[in-house]
């Protein structure tokens, strides 16, 4: 609020482009600006987003931006927006009003579009942020290509039906677009990774081959304190700033992920992603403090539940399997009411996990299975264990309009598991039968 409002622009362009992962290995990707992810976009807390897209692909798109409080306008889904078609051009405005680490991408045919790469990172910075050496942004994903490093869809039925049910999980291991790539830390120094999980359904339980490391934020910006692990598991969607270091000259160990059992078909595994390979001493001028930020928590743990939300699977006659919530595929789901306190019960009764993601607003976990979490944080995207009651809280602040949440394992809001509801402002009356209306069904 001290601060003049200083304006940010950036120029994006979808298009299709040809793009190596590695050394002789191209694929055809979608994406940003020619470059796969696109670009970062930065900015300071408080500025004004100016981004002027144009869509040079063959096929309709909208760009969401994933963790950014912003107008329902702006946030870039089909309910809220035309999307924006071949040739044409959107400018999205925007303030950032948080720090912390976001990102931006496809909301649209996504399983195809972000599979081939329609996404970037969108890093808001803040004085208060602890002093590292350097930062990096690392953004996992995968790809599923044929021998021919061709994005294919699965032909036959139980390949078409495996994929919908697990979600797209690819061989090609990525960070940055790129495979077997090296990550690079001068001995001696404290960095800041802001990892963001960009795939369609990948459990990412980050490792760096039994090397601490702190947690410092999440989805929201900086946690309380920081945190010292080993491992932690970043689900589609989510994102974990850690401070890694100070390393010795010489070293090198795996970035990597150790084998997360989601209950899918898909066998889990320990992968190896990228290498940190560690040079020269150098000096340090970090410093991370143990008090990050004050989070005050938003509701006790025994709250009164005000609106209850099921996530479950359910037969097809036509693919098999569909994805439900509340026992219905794309469903709309009742208004919330600007200041009114949300405790939501996320129940998840089917047998696998699933990455709940709230679009616009930030949540307090409250309890998962009765147990409070480890430490308090504001967070996007949470996931959901099989069978498993996640109690989250949150406020709608002034931002009428219509918003979603949905699975974020891509193939699955496909399917039917996501919501629209509305925010709506204490004068407007509450619509009739909203449940009964359904519309914005994807294809
Ligand atoms: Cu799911």
């Amino acid at each position: 609020m001290e601060n003049k409002e200083k304006i940010v622009e950036y120029l994006l362009e979808a298009g299709e482009f040809e793009w190596e992962i590695a050394p002789g290995k191209v694929v055809t990707a979608w994406g940003f600006n020619k470059q796969l992810p696109g670009p970062i976009i930065k900015a300071d807390r408080g500025d004004k987003l100016i981004i002027k897209f144009k869509n040079n692909l063959k096929e309709p798109t909208v760009i969401h931006w994933h963790g950014i409080r912003l107008p329902a306008s702006m946030d870039g889904t089909d309910a809220v927006q035309k999307p924006v078609a071949p040739g044409e051009e959107f400018e999205y405005r925007f303030i950032v009003p948080d720090a912390g680490t976001f990102w931006y991408h496809s909301h649209a045919n996504e399983t195809a579009q972000m599979e081939r790469g329609m996404y970037g990172a969108l890093i808001v910075n803040d004085k208060n942020d602890p002093i590292t050496d350097d930062e990096k942004v690392l953004m996992i994903d995968d790809m599923k290509l044929t021998s021919d490093n061709e994005f294919k869809k699965p032909g036959w039925f139980f390949a078409r039906w495996l994929e919908r049910h697990d979600g797209r999980e690819g061989e090609t291991l990525l960070i940055n677009g790129k495979e077997n790539s090296e990550i690079n830390i001068n001995a001696g120094q404290i960095e800041r990774w802001r990892i963001i999980n960009s795939s369609s359904a990948r459990y990412f339980l980050l490792h760096l081959d039994g090397k601490e490391f702190q947690i410092i934020s999440t989805d929201g910006g900086l946690i309380e304190s920081p945190r010292t692990v080993t491992e932690v598991l970043i689900t589609p969607a989510e994102r974990y700033d850690i401070a890694v270091g100070p390393f010795n000259e010489g070293e090198e160990f795996s970035f990597e992920s150790l084998p997360y059992n989601r209950m899918a078909s898909i066998k889990p595994k320990r992968q190896t992603f990228a290498t940190v390979k560690v040079g020269k001493q150098k000096t340090s001028i970090a410093s991370i403090p143990s008090k990050l930020s004050e989070i005050k928590p938003l509701a006790l743990q025994n709250a009164e539940v005000t609106r209850k939300i099921k996530f479950s699977l359910g037969p097809s006659l036509k693919d098999g399997v569909n994805f439900l919530i509340n026992n219905d595929t794309h469903i709309n789901d009742k208004p919330a009411r600007v200041g009114e306190l949300q405790i939501w019960e996320v129940s998840n009764t089917s047998l696998m996990d699933h990455p709940f993601h709230l679009h616009g607003f930030f949540f307090q976990v409250i309890d998962i299975n009765g147990q409070p979490p480890e430490y308090l944080a504001w967070k996007d995207t949470i996931n959901l264990p099989p069978r498993s009651k996640v109690k989250i809280a949150w406020i709608p602040d002034n931002r009428p309009g219509t918003w979603m949440y949905h699975c974020h394992i891509l193939e699955h809001h496909e399917a039917g598991m996501m919501a629209h509801f509305d925010v709506i402002n204490n004068d407007q009356p509450e619509p009739e039968n909203i449940s009964h209306h359904k519309h914005h069904h994807h294809h």
